[in-house]
This record gives structure tokens, C-alpha cells and sequence, in this order.
């Protein structure tokens, strides 16, 4: 998978690419990243970056010049390196709200190049004319695109093959079949008095698989009943409980 990354802050994204798992996966060269930084497009003394927004008020926008160089610029070296014309998104409050769909759909559209905000956001010309598709992370400001840009790209990976081992696998995730994660134990069997539920030390690997379907139900319709909404059993979770 190829990621272009349009950020005034590039250095932010090492979090993501320094360690674990999508760092190794950049490391194997199952992701590829690349940054543009609009700053480097700059041609005045200062360097500028950000612009006034017209009719005033406080806060800036992001300049349209040097942001578009960098769009383009990612654009272009995209097709370059997939010979696939890119999916341009841009990372703001005003989005689509991501969820595990978004991240699938996300995950198998082809190169993307992310586009990170900051300061009160870029110039709605440039939404219309060079962004493909506009995403939210949830209903909360953050004070810019970076650490959205990094939640997309953390969950996106761990779909593309190759990147989780089979130690822990995307199948077995929270959300992939649209039900909250089941409770997990370890060693050791007893803390404080509480031991750790005796099928899990039963061996019986049918009677584990449907107890962690039980607690995957019973937890997804006590804190998120949403969830469950419209969406019915499928046939392998009707035929566990019916077992
Ligand atoms: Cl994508 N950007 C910013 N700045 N804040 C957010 C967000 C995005 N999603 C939720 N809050």
C-alpha cells in the first residue's frame, strides 16, 4: 500500500513509523509512506504557510499555494510509484465519520494521499477542486490533521495482508464482524482473589469460542446497542449460540 502524507509536520508521524506494528510493516516494505511538507514550497522570506481568512475573525488558514504544490506534487509522484491515480483525502471535523467500513473501503482503494490541516483549515475552492473525499476521526476538535492522518493509516495497515502476523490477526478484532471485543485473560490464573473464567482453562476450544461469542453479544448490547441495531446474526454466530 502506498501513502502520500501532505503535513506541516512530518517529524509527528515517527510515532507511527518508528515502532511497532506499522513500523515493521514500512520496514518490510508492505507500506509505503512518503511526506510532503508545504513549507518546502514556500518561496517568500518567512516561509509562510498560513493566510487570512477573508471576512476575518480570528485564526488562520493554511496558504493555498504552498498547499496545493504539496498536493500535487504527492499526486504526481503517487502515479509514479503505482502507476494508480491516488485518492486525495482530507482529515477535518467536517468529514464522513470513520469507522471500521471507512477503514476497509480505505484500505483497498488503491495509493491515498492524506492531506493533514492545520490552523481553521484550508480554502473550500480547494476541498471542491483537489480533494477526493473528506474524513472525520469523531465528534471532538483536534488542533490539526497529523494524529487523525495516523489513526487512518494505523487502522488501514493492520488490514493490508502481511502486516499483523497470524499471532494477531485482524479476523479475530473488535469491529470486524461489527461486535465489541470479547474480555481477554492472562497469566496469572488468579489475581486477587478473581480467577479466570474455567472454560478458558478448559481446553475445549468449541465451548471457548462460543462463550467469547456470548460475551461479544452481551457486552455489544449492554454499552453499545447501536451497534446491534438492523444487523442480524450471521449464520456461523447463529449455529455457536445454538450449539
Ligand atoms: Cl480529521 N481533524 C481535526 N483537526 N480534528 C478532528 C478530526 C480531524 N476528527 C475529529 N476531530
Amino acid at each position: 500500500m502506498w501513502i502520500g502524507v501532505v503535513s506541516l509536520f512530518p517529524d509527528m508521524f515517527d510515532a507511527l513509523t518508528q515502532q511497532g506494528v506499522v513500523g515493521r510493516a514500512v520496514e518490510k516494505q508492505r507500506i509505503a509512506l512518503e511526506f510532503w511538507n508545504p513549507r518546502d514550497y514556500a518561496t517568500d522570506r518567512h516561509r509562510s504557510v498560513d493566510d487570512r481568512p477573508y471576512g476575518g475573525g480570528p485564526g488562520m488558514l493554511m496558504k493555498v499555494d504552498t498547499l496545493r504544490a504539496a498536493i500535487f506534487a504527492a499526486r504526481e509522484r503517487a502515479q509514479q510509484a503505482t502507476g494508480l491515480v491516488p485518492t486525495v483525502i482530507y482529515l477535518s471535523p467536517q468529514g464522513r465519520k470513520l469507522d471500521q467500513q471507512g477503514v476497509q473501503a480505505l484500505a483497498s482503494a488503491g495509493p491515498l494521499v492524506v492531506v493533514a490541516g492545520r490552523y481553521e483549515g484550508i480554502d473550500e475552492r480547494v476541498v471542491e477542486s483537489d480533494i477526493d473525499e473528506e474524513w472525520s476521526i469523531g465528534d471532538y476538535v483536534l488542533s490539526g490533521g497529523e494524529l487523525p492522518a495516523m489513526v487512518l493509516i494505523d487502522a488501514a495497515a493492520r488490514l493490508i495482508p502481511g502486516v499483523l502476523g497470524h499471532q494477531d490477526s485482524a479476523v479475530e478484532d473488535s469491529f470486524n464482524d461489527g461486535l465489541l471485543d470479547c474480555p481477554h485473560y492472562t497469566r496469572p490464573e488468579i489475581i486477587d482473589g478473581r480467577q479466570v473464567p474455567d472454560v478458558l482453562l478448559s481446553g475445549n476450544h468449541a465451548a471457548i469460542k462460543r462463550w467469547r461469542l456470548k460475551q461479544s453479544l452481551g457486552r455489544t448490547w449492554q454499552r453499545r446497542p447501536d451497534l446491534l441495531e438492523g444487523r442480524p446474526l450471521d449464520a456461523e454466530q447463529r449455529k455457536l449460540l445454538n450449539e
